[in-house]
């Protein structure tokens, strides 16, 4: 490690060099895949194609997708490419439906993560001197290890707080002098929130300097509550479980995007309606590629998660490419009355009130023909002490402000602070009770 990169060659890597030694992984990748897993050579053969087939990174192309109901289909190691001896470690991803994602590691499988995982806290500015508090969840999420692995490499002091108990963690982070706070951004909203409560006031009564912040989306408005609250610097950290867990990309302190590891990953866009792969900077959904991976290695795999990639060099100095932050998933988009809509719309459009708190929950129902829309947001613990506040001139403010950004109407209800359902882990903002009904 050297100043400001954990690994300056790797970072900051002339882009030819970068492409060269991605097109050497990726024969190796797909070799490896080919020969150890049934899985993959199928669909090698029913596409009619052959390892030696991939000479450049634009025959990338030409294999095909894999998407999550082939995890699904093939739980639970139906796609392991390794002897089962081999695999050291299981994580899964929180799936609501069906079979859980599995993600299967071998040793060495382990050692890149944690060492994506070191670049990344060591990118935010994590040095060995800092006291990290996790409170990702720990077990199979892959947020808690994740974070702890990397720590460890970098020598960090590790607070493995794990999620819940926000009362405690308030005061393990003041007594042990956390520097770093790593959690899902909801979390973060709500120790904040804990903290105001028992009147702990960061800027005084903490030393924490930043945060890494991810697992789910989170808007400009709701870094800028945690930023302004909290009294730290926020960090966007990105990955999943099929792909080793958080530690695909990291956000550097230029803040203009999260440079993906790209000596371990190909990313490409594609357009999530066609497959048609997007050029560099248009919006679509994001396919990763491993090139590194050999428990489960994963060959264009489908995220998803909509975002764009910007392929010119960051100011920071790092080459590898960075992704803008992640607003959603194709898959979490609503479809009201008709109308698209995504989450983290609502959230725009209630995040710029500030006489509200940061939660919110969209409710849909079909009690006849039509839809009906209702988001219920809090006010915040000093509006709601605001006598002065008129609350149907708010509440007529929201509507019209969630009309112009999503299209439609909805109904807002104001509920007192607190009131809302908070969660330790990835927030849930929708409860869709229209299910089975036509
Ligand atoms: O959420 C890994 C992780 C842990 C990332 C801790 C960052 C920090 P999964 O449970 O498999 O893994 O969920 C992966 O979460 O496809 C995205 O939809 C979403 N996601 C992850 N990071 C972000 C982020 C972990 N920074 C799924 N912004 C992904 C938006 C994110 N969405």
């Amino acid at each position: 490690m050297t100043g400001k990169y954990w690994n300056e060659k790797i970072e900051t890597m002339p882009t030819e060099e970068l492409k060269k030694h991605q097109l050497q992984k990726l024969k190796e990748q797909v070799n490896h895949c080919y020969q150890n897993c049934t899985f993959y050579k199928k669909k090698f053969d029913s596409a009619g194609i052959k390892p030696e087939d991939i000479r450049s990174l634009n025959d990338l192309k030409k294999i095909p997708f894999t998407v999550k109901a082939d995890l699904r289909d093939n739980y639970p190691f139906g796609m392991v490419a390794v002897k089962s001896d081999e695999i050291c470690e299981i994580h899964s991803s929180s799936g609501t439906t069906g079979n859980p994602i599995v993600g299967a590691y071998t040793r060495s499988d382990l050692n890149v993560w944690q060492e994506l995982m070191a670049r990344s806290i060591y990118t935010t500015g994590g040095r060995q001197q800092d006291v990290i508090h996790i409170a990702y969840g720990y077990g199979l999420f892959t947020g808690g290890m994740g974070f702890h692995y990397g720590a460890q490499k970098i020598g960090t002091k590790i607070i493995p707080a794990s999620g819940g108990m926000t009362q405690r963690q308030i005061k393990l982070m003041k007594d042990l002098g956390a520097t770093i706070l790593a959690c899902t951004p909801s979390f973060a909203v709500y120790l904040a929130e804990g903290m105001a409560q028992e009147g702990v006031d960061p800027r005084k009564d903490l030393k924490l300097k930043t945060g890494m912040f991810g697992a789910e989306p989170w808007s400009d408005k709701i870094r800028e509550r945690i930023e302004k609250d909290l009294g730290i610097e926020a960090f966007d950290i990105y990955g999943l479980t099929e792909l080793c867990g958080p530690g695909v990309s990291i956000e550097c302190p230029e803040h203009d995007g999260l440079h993906i590891a790209e000596d371990h990953f190909i990313v490409e866009t594609i357009d999530p309606d066609t497959g048609e792969v997007l050029p560099a900077g248009e919006e679509g959904e994001l396919v990763f590629t491993t090139l590194s991976k050999t428990g489960l290695p994963m060959l264009r795999y489908r995220t998803r998660d909509i975002s764009k990639v910007q392929t010119e060099k960051c100011s920071c100095g790092r080459t590898h490419s960075r992704m803008m932050c992640v607003h959603g998933r194709s898959d979490d988009m609503l479809i009201i009355r008709g109308v698209n809509v995504f989450p983290s719309q609502i959230e725009f459009a209630v995040m710029c009130f500030s006489e509200l708190a940061t939660q919110y929950l969209i409710v849909l129902d079909r009690p006849g023909a039509l839809d009906t829309f209702v988001v219920k947001v809090e006010l915040s613990e000093k509006a709601a002490k605001d006598s002065q506040l008129d609350k149907n001139e708010l509440k007529n403010d929201i509507q019209k402000q969630i009309h112009i950004v999503t299209g439609i109407s909805a109904d807002v209800e104001i509920v007192k602070p607190g009131e809302l359902p908070r969660t330790e882990g990835k927030a849930k903002r929708v409860l869709d009770l229209r299910t089975g009904k036509m």
